[in-house]
């Protein structure tokens, strides 16, 4: 099975198991913090590389699309266990404790986006990829207004 075969049918999974409990252990806060920093950094760096074939600046390459939102759905599903509690700082504002279902519902949004955003790079529709990167994107900007530290 392909690796994006793969993730494509373990994500509902990983998601379903996900929202009962957080999984990860931090020894410090600074650790969940970087985790979290990390998991932005790699997913951001795969939406963007579909970023740049969406927006005309790279050819459409089928394989392309599909590894990197293969990397976005598996990775969309880290940072939230690294919001435990205790773990306030970099960018990340209070609310996040302080509304916690509100920012969950958020992180859920934005991980069903990713999973469509799969689906359509697996199929290699352009329009229908097109579609589903800028509801990811509008998932993200969200979280970001209302979560993140300008
Ligand atoms: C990106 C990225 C984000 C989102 C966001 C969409 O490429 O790093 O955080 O898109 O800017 O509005």
């Amino acid at each position: 099975m392909k690796l994006q075969k793969i993730v494509l049918a373990s994500t509902a999974t990983v998601l379903a198991i996900s929202t009962g409990f957080a999984f990860a252990q931090f020894q410090k806060p600074e650790d969940a913090i970087k985790y979290r920093q990390s998991a932005f950094t790699v997913m951001a760096n795969s939406f963007s590389k579909i970023g740049a074939i969406v927006k005309g600046e790279a050819p459409y390459n089928k394989d392309e699309v599909a590894k990197n939102a293969a990397v976005v759905a598996m990775i969309s599903t880290l940072p939230w266990q690294a919001f435990g509690p205790g773990t306030e700082g970099g960018k990340a504002q209070s609310d996040i404790w302080s509304d916690n279902a509100k920012f969950k519902a958020a992180s859920d949004k934005m991980q069903l986006a990713a999973i469509d955003l799969n689906k359509a790079a697996q199929s290699g529709d352009l329009d229908s990829i097109k579609k589903a990167f800028g509801a990811v994107g509008t998932t993200c900007k969200g979280c970001h207004d209302d979560f993140r530290k300008k």
